[in-house]
């Protein structure tokens, strides 16, 4: 993953200081691609534990089209809550304590914090206990499951996924192998518009590859589980369409790093990476679409300790 480390390498040397949406402050580059050839290993990184389980946890729940958080909870994979309880706290439905930009306030005011703390609790409870809450104020909007199963558009829903495996299958030299998750008639409903939002399959010498355009990039916590997540979207089709692994292409459009991860970047940096671990699926016969968090595990990961960021919303 030496790939990974010269991408933060290159963002602290070259990278232009730049507001953001968040107010965090960033270095950013513009353009930047890695390439993973998935037959040496796969790509979790190991200078910093990664938590693969939470990354399987939420592809399966984009494969299955799911937008809702609640099954990401119920697997405890809180990796998408303070978006949804943005929009909740943004609701007529919120009656709580004042949470306006809990993002940033949380930084900073340890007694806010921990308001902060037990209303985001209390939300996570409500959607476990109550089936209705969870519909009303669990839902992410139309993101990346909404697109890649059922976009909709005047002549039906489109099953993307279902259809880029169909054209793999039968027709693999097609330069037409693509899925994106960036419906412009849709962005504003959903709580955040899709980062990695296109990507193109394409199959040579009986492997399977896929290039991933990815607009804006948190490389510090975002891109691990960015990489191992759409690496293990390629060994899942690959294996469905009867092909072996090939490369994964990453292009990033901003990516950058957020002025609170410089020193945990510079910690990683300074770790030697270790070999990297490998895939074993449990497939028994089933399809992309039946597979289940059991059926997926990592062998070999034996990382350096994980480095604590904070996230931001
Ligand atoms: N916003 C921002 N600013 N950056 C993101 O990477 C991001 N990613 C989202 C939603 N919004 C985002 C969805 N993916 C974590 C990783 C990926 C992710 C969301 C959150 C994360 O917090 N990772 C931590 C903790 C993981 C854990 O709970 O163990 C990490 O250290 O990897
Ligand atoms: P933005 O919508 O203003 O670009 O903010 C989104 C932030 O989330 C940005 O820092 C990129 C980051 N991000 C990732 O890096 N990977 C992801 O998969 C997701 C969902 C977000």
């Amino acid at each position: 993953m030496k790939q990974y480390l010269d991408l933060c390498q290159h963002i602290l040397e070259t990278g232009t200081k730049k507001g953001d949406r968040t107010g965090t402050g960033t270095y950013s580059v513009f353009g930047y691609q890695m390439r993973f050839d998935l037959a040496q290993g796969f790509p979790l990184l190991t200078t910093k534990k990664t938590a693969f389980r939470l990354i399987v946890s939420e592809l399966l729940w984009f494969i299955k089209g799911d937008t809702n958080i609640r099954t990401l909870i119920q697997e405890r994979n809180g990796i998408w809550d303070e978006w949804a309880f943005e929009r909740y706290v943004n609701s007529a439905a919120y009656t709580g304590p004042d949470m306006t930009d809990f993002g940033r306030r949380v930084l900073k005011d340890e007694e806010f914090a921990t308001i902060y703390k037990a209303e985001l609790a209390s939300f996570k409870e409500k959607i476990l206990a109550d089936e209705e809450f969870a519909k009303q104020h669990g839902d992410l909007g139309p993101v990346y499951g909404k697109q890649w199963r059922a976009w909709d558009s005047a002549n039906g829903v489109i099953d993307q996924l279902a259809q880029v495996i169909d054209s793999i299958k039968h027709n693999p030299d097609s330069r037409r192998h693509i899925v994106t998750a960036w419906n412009p008639a849709e962005v504003d409903e959903m709580a955040l518009p899709p980062c990695h939002l296109l990507f193109q399959f394409y199959v040579a010498d009986g492997k399977l590859s896929c290039q991933l355009y990815q607009r804006s990039a948190d490389v510090f916590l975002g891109v691990p589980f960015n990489i191992a997540s759409y690496a293990l979207l390629i060994h899942l089709i690959a294996h469905e369409c009867g092909l072996e692994v090939g490369e994964f292409v990453h292009t990033l459009g901003d990516a950058h790093l957020y002025q609170n991860h410089i020193d945990q970047v510079h910690e990683q940096l300074a770790r030697e990476p270790k070999e990297l671990p490998t895939l074993k699926v449990n497939y028994n016969g089933r399809s992309i679409f039946d597979l289940t968090a059991e059926d997926i595990s990592i062998e070999g990961y034996d990382p350096h300790p994980r480095i604590k960021a904070p996230i931001a919303v």
